[in-house]
């Protein structure tokens, strides 16, 4: 409840919101808001009251933790839980052991270290502590197993845009799955999928994006790099991006669930691809090929043109530029 106090408190931005319309709307006692405004005081979120006009948040937290983490998923129609942790194996493995705990829940796993984060294929994704935002969604959605694809595209055009949008910057997407800021990877994606024919359990989106100033060790020197490091202006802050995140990705998923449109989501994979119009090397089934990517087709999928040039259609793969 407290968190939902916290979020009305938010929403009403410059303006005072008074104790009596907090009451009204969560249905809970005048005296009941005063308890949790004093214990939202205590974790460092400064609210000033004024007895006429009620209550205005003048300094809220920057700080990602359970109780901001939940005022986000107060403002969601698409999250109902939300799990914060210092230190995780990893939050793709965290959500799935959840999984099955919370029948119909959609929910989100936030840490601030992983000991084993993953990316596809088994490999290894750096996540030290406090160097990133690294989170995954668990979501069920009524859909085609088939279709699971298009929500990695789903979460990377509501990253980049989040990302644009709190840091002014212009990320790219390496189709299907990396984030990628001035040549290099900031982030990537790794969705993982409970299926049976013709049915999803349940899909699990697992998103890292590096922020903090510093340096990589060799193997990831050449290649990955982080916002600060590359956006003087740009000081980390998780709890915005994530904000403007689920904004973007629960406007984009309901869309597709309900509609099975994507197309604002193709539009901006589109515009932001670093990997159409350039010569790649797909791997798959163990094979290295090399193409000319031309376009992303209305499935998302690359569509690219061979030595001989006969187009073809990638669904997945390894594709590097
Ligand atoms: C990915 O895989 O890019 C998906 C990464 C997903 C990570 C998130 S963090 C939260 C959630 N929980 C998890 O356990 N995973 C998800 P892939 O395209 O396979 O790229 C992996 C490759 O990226 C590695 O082999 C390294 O070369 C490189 N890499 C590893 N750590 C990195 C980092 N922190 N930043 C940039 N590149 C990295």
């Amino acid at each position: 409840m407290k968190h939902k106090v916290l979020a009305l408190i938010e929403e009403s931005g410059m303006h005072y919101i008074s104790g009596q319309e907090i009451s009204q709307k969560l249905g809970i006692s005048r005296s009941a808001v005063w308890k949790h405004v004093q214990s939202l005081r205590k974790e460092g979120f400064v609210i000033d009251s004024v007895s006429s006009k009620g209550y205005h948040l003048s300094r809220g937290s920057t700080e990602l933790n359970q109780t901001t983490l939940d005022t986000v998923i107060a403002r969601s129609n698409f999250l109902n839980k939300a799990f914060f942790h210092e230190s995780v194996d990893s939050t793709n493995q965290y959500a799935k052991s959840k999984a099955m705990d919370f029948p119909g829940a959609s929910f989100i796993v936030v840490a601030d270290t992983q000991s084993k984060g993953r990316g596809r294929r088994g490999r290894n994704w750096e996540s030290l502590k406090n160097t990133g935002l690294w989170m995954s969604l668990l979501a069920k959605p009524d859909i085609n197993p088939e279709e699971a694809p298009k929500l990695t595209l789903i979460a990377a055009a509501a990253m980049a845009k989040a990302i644009d949008e709190v840091a002014d910057c212009n990320v790219g997407i390496k189709w299907p799955n990396d984030l990628i800021l001035n040549g290099k990877k900031i982030g990537g994606i790794l969705t993982e999928l409970s299926a049976e024919p013709g049915y999803i359990n349940y899909v699990v989106i697992g998103i890292g994006i590096n922020t903090k100033k510093r340096e990589f060790d060799s193997e990831l020197r050449d290649k990955a790099t982080s916002l600060e490091n590359e956006l003087l202006d740009y000081k980390m802050d998780h709890l915005r991006i994530l904000k403007v995140f689920v904004k973007h990705f629960e406007m984009y998923y309901n869309q597709f669930v309900k509609f099975s449109d994507i197309e604002a989501v193709l539009t901006i994979n589109r515009e932001k691809s670093v990997t159409l119009n350039r010569t790649v090397c797909v791997e798959t089934g163990g094979e290295t090929s090399i193409y000319n990517a031309i376009r992303l087709d209305e499935e998302g999928r690359l569509v690219v043109l061979d030595q001989a040039g006969t187009e073809k259609t990638i669904f997945f793969g390894e594709v590097s530029v």
